[in-house]
């Protein structure tokens, strides 16, 4: 639970760290099922020839990197919200998660289709995310709601592994303009033209903690200096109300007193409700990319040096 000092300081700056936020079990038990599933794609690509060294002795921060240096596509299990598992399916649904989101959106929770491993592979330029608000990627029925993102790190995330950065207080001021990045920064960038002149602040964090953000947050994560690979799961959370905004996955409901009767409870319906998935509705935002976008200062603009 937060205290009302945590909950002010989330409203007023946007963000919060949250030490000992998340029970290291669930840790844990996800790395433990992140560590099954890249085994098993190893064995998968060995067979097809792709891989031939398994680095089998390897550990957590470092076999995944191993593996993906001989194939890009051991991480084709844990991207892009593919993971589900009944590790995934505790730590979105774990109590300690739920009763902070209960302070923030009421008793309604509904636990977002968009859920995130991030594996940020040591000196990996696709790894760096530019400046961004998570409303940015989102349909924008959801522009005035409130969707807060908790941030777990699997490891000791520090500056040197590309831990997270935010600019405090600049999230009242509604969706800021983006722009689809270059290949090297190839997500969403807030336009360098529209940054907000705010210092960032670094957010390390130990495994056990979370950092929290909202949707309109802007945030980012810098190269990974370090020779570990930087683990992390983002996941939100909504009321209701805030509508279908990430209609290319399924949420489900995660705690209800309302309808307490469809509140998902077990990991095989929730795997069940993602794989089933089908999209209704097409993300409203229509961002230009890069090269049509124009910029006060274009060098400013290649890569992701100009979006910090
Ligand atoms: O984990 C990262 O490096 C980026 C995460 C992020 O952008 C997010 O949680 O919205």
């Amino acid at each position: 639970m937060l205290d009302q000092a945590q909950i002010d300081q989330f409203h007023r700056e946007g963000y919060l760290i949250v030490r000992n936020a998340v029970p290291r079990a669930a840790v844990q038990a996800l790395q433990d099922e992140i560590e099954v599933k890249i085994d098993r794609q190893a064995k998968i690509l060995r067979e097809r020839g792709e891989i031939t060294e398994m680095h089998e002795n390897a550990d957590f921060l470092h076999r995944t990197a191993l593996l993906h240096s001989q194939s890009t596509r051991i991480l084709d299990p844990v991207a892009h919200g593919t993971h589900t598992g009944p590790a995934i399916f505790k730590l979105l649904t774990c109590p300690a998660i739920l009763d902070i989101m209960e302070q923030l959106l009421g008793p309604e929770i509904l636990v977002s289709s968009i859920y995130r491993l991030r594996p940020k592979l040591p000196g990996l330029a696709e790894g760096v995310i530019p400046w961004h608000q998570d409303s940015a990627y989102f349909h924008s029925c959801a522009d005035d709601d409130l969707v807060p993102t908790i941030w777990v790190p699997l490891m000791n995330a520090t500056v040197e592994t590309g831990c997270m950065e935010v600019l405090p207080g600049c999230h009242r001021k509604g969706v800021i303009r983006h722009y689809w990045g270059d290949l090297k920064a190839p997500g969403l960038s807030v336009h360098p033209d529209h940054m907000p002149d705010v210092n960032p602040v670094p957010v390390p964090a130990d495994v056990g903690d979370a950092v929290m953000m909202t949707n309109l947050t802007p945030h980012r994560s810098t190269d990974n200096v370090s020779g570990l690979i930087r683990w992390s799961a983002d996941l939100r959370y909504s009321s209701p109300e805030a509508g279908d905004y990430g209609p290319n996955e399924a949420s489900f409901l995660g705690r209800s007193k309302d309808r307490p009767d469809e509140v998902v409870t077990d990991w095989r319906a929730f795997e069940a409700i993602r794989v089933n998935h089908v999209p209704k509705t097409k993300i409203d935002r229509t961002w230009l990319r890069h090269d049509k976008e124009t910029f006060q200062f274009p060098e400013k603009a290649i890569g992701p040096g100009p979006v910090g």
